[in-house]
C-alpha cells in the first residue's frame, strides 16, 4: 500500500514539475529576454532545486518500518470502562506489538510510565484492530489510560502491566 502511494505521489509530482517548466518557457517564448528575466528564471530554478533536495533529505525516514516480528503480541479490548489487556509476559528490549479494539464505543489507549510521561497512543475503533509496536526499554510498572472521552467512568479507565527486568 504505502508504495503505491509513493508511486502515485511521485507520478503527481512529475507531472506537477512539467507543467511548471512548460509554464516558465512558455511565458518567455514570445518576449525578448531580459537580464532580470533570465535571473529570475535562474532564481526559480534554484530554487525548485533546492526544493526538491531538501523534500527528499526530510522525506528519507519516512515512512516508519514496522518491526516484522515482534518478541511478543499483546491484545488490548477496550470497553466502558475497563481494559483488558493479556499482558502476563511484556519483554524488556524486545518490539511488542500491541492489537488494540474496542467492544462499544471508541477509545484512546494510552501508555505511561511511572514517571507520567505518555509513551504511545492508538485509537480504539469500533469494528477494527490497531497495531501499536513499542519497545520497552526500562523495567517497571506501566499505567494504560484512555485518552478519548467515552462517557461518565471515562476518567476511571485505568489498568496497569508490569515489564519485568531480565
Ligand atoms: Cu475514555
Amino acid at each position: 500500500m504505502q508504495m503505491t502511494v509513493l508511486a502515485i505521489s511521485l507520478v503527481v509530482m512529475a507531472a506537477l514539475a512539467w507543467a511548471f517548466v512548460a509554464a516558465v518557457r512558455a511565458s518567455g517564448s514570445d518576449e525578448v529576454s531580459t537580464g532580470v528575466e533570465t535571473q529570475r528564471n535562474r532564481l526559480i530554478a534554484l530554487l525548485t532545486v533546492v526544493g526538491v533536495i531538501v523534500s527528499i533529505a526530510s522525506l528519507r525516514p519516512w515512512p516508519h518500518a514496522v518491526s516484522a516480528a515482534p518478541a511478543a503480541v499483546i491484545n488490548v479490548s477496550g470497553g466502558q470502562w475497563y481494559w483488558d489487556i493479556d499482558a502476563q509476559d511484556v519483554p524488556l528490549h524486545q518490539p511488542v506489538a500491541f492489537n488494540v479494539h474496542t467492544v462499544d464505543v471508541t477509545h484512546g489507549f494510552g501508555v505511561v510510565n511511572e514517571a507520567g510521561r505518555m509513551l504511545f497512543q492508538t485509537q480504539a475503533i469500533p469494528g477494527y484492530a490497531n497495531r501499536v509496536d513499542y519497545t520497552f526499554d526500562t523495567p517497571g510498572t506501566y499505567r494504560v489510560v484512555c485518552l478519548e472521552y467515552c462517557g461518565v467512568a471515562h476518567h476511571d479507565m485505568i489498568t496497569e502491566f508490569t515489564v519485568a527486568a531480565e
